[in-house]
């Protein structure tokens, strides 16, 4: 018997063939890979919502998570060749590479003295050019600038570049990035895990065991990360549901995930631009899955950037909590051809979530409640 569902739930639960998914979820038993793929194919989006939106409600109620934030991608110049991105540029000196020197990068910090930002989003390419002293040293400049702010810099990407490039283990790179004022760890770079589509995507960037290695070494030195998703491009269903289940078994030993963001992929100025983008259907029900897979992880963001404005105030019912926030100076997927705007207001951004009838609140990285809007 499904419990807690109204009647009608309950009927279209059973209509749908998903009466023991909805039993396991009421009762607290995880899902299983299975589970995870009748989701994913349920052509019943509206049931999926529902399901996912009980999960969403039943962590967070009306609560809709935001921040204030500033993206630095200090450098495009990158030695991997990941096929989707529009962002990368080879070598220093390729039309539009570009690399900034720390006075510009911190400039863009100075600009927004006097804003209340909580946070730096530092993302950069592998610059085969670049000094280690440049990193800690920009994380320095920043600090010494706005000792306020939290820095998540670094994908687990180029924590393992660095590893490589300058001789060190993940636990003295990351202990070092610490020590020069690093806050915790963005979740990019994940792409997808499972080796099929891994080696397609980005062959030689780290493998799936080593990003997960060097998050389970930040989070046993205390930091905490998020994770993603890149969806949509070339990837199987079965791919996905791989992916949310190895990011969980690593959550289940450290707990130190906070979020998981789903990338919706884009396709301009790439080499897959011969794909179809991800549908809105195949957005939500993205979300919905992730939400009812991942038991083990707290959040479940959908940055607005990427996915856009009406798709993200939507997702709010198909188990997303948070809207990443209002974010300054993006270019990785306005290189990719996003059409968002690059920044989104305080106002806007509240007023979005108020309109999809939650309740905003502005958090720090570390989803402290700073306002409750
Ligand atoms: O790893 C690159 C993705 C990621 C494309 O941790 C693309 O709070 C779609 O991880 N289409 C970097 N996606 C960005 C990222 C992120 C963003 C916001 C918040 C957080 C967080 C992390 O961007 C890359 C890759 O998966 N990406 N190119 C593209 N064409």
């Amino acid at each position: 018997m499904v419990t807690e569902l109204s009647p009608l739930t309950r009927r279209r639960v059973q209509d749908r063939g998903l009466a023991d998914i909805a039993e396991k979820l009421a009762a607290g038993v995880r899902l299983d890979f299975d589970d995870g793929m009748r989701l994913f194919t349920t052509p019943d989006l509206g049931t999926l919502g529902l399901l996912a939106n009980r999960e969403r409600e039943r962590r967070h109620g009306d609560l809709t998570y935001f921040n204030r934030n500033l993206h630095i991608n200090a450098t495009n110049v990158c030695e991997a060749t990941c096929i989707f991105c529009s962002f990368s540029r080879l070598k220093t000196g390729d039309p539009n590479a570009y690399t900034m020197s720390l006075e510009e990068a911190l400039g863009r910090v100075r600009a927004l003295r006097g804003e209340l930002i909580t946070e730096v989003h530092v993302v950069n390419g592998l610059n085969p050019d670049l000094p280690w002293s440049y990193y800690l040293d920009l994380l320095r400049g920043i600090k010494a600038e706005r000792a306020d702010l939290h820095i998540k810099g670094f994908t687990a990407v180029e924590i393992h570049y660095f590893a490589v490039k300058f001789g060190k283990t993940y636990e003295t790179v990351l202990r070092e990035l610490m020590e020069a004022g690093l806050g915790s760890l963005p979740g990019g770079g994940a792409e997808i895990f499972h080796p099929r589509a891994r080696k397609k995507l980005c062959d030689d960037k780290v493998d799936a065991e080593g990003w997960l290695e060097v998050h389970r070494t930040a989070h046993e030195l205390g930091l905490r990360s998020n994770c993603t998703m890149l969806f949509g491009s070339i990837e199987t269903l079965e791919e996905r549901v791989d992916h949310m289940l190895r990011l969980r078994a690593l959550q289940d030993h450290t707990g130190g995930f906070q979020t998981f963001i789903p990338l919706r992929f884009h396709h301009e100025n790439n080499k897959l631009e011969r794909l179809r983008e991800p549908t809105g259907f195949d957005s939500l029900r993205t979300y919905a899955v992730a939400r009812l897979m991942l038991d083990n992880i707290d959040h479940i963001k959908a940055y607005w950037i990427m996915l856009g404005i009406e798709l993200a105030q939507l997702a709010l019912s198909w188990g997303v909590d948070d809207l990443d926030g209002t974010v300054r100076e993006e270019r990785i997927y306005h290189m990719a051809g996003a059409r968002t705007p690059q920044t989104l207001g305080r106002a806007d951004l509240v007023q979005l979530i108020r309109d999809a009838g939650r309740v905003p609140v502005e958090r720090d990285t570390l989803y402290h409640v700073v306002a409750e809007a």
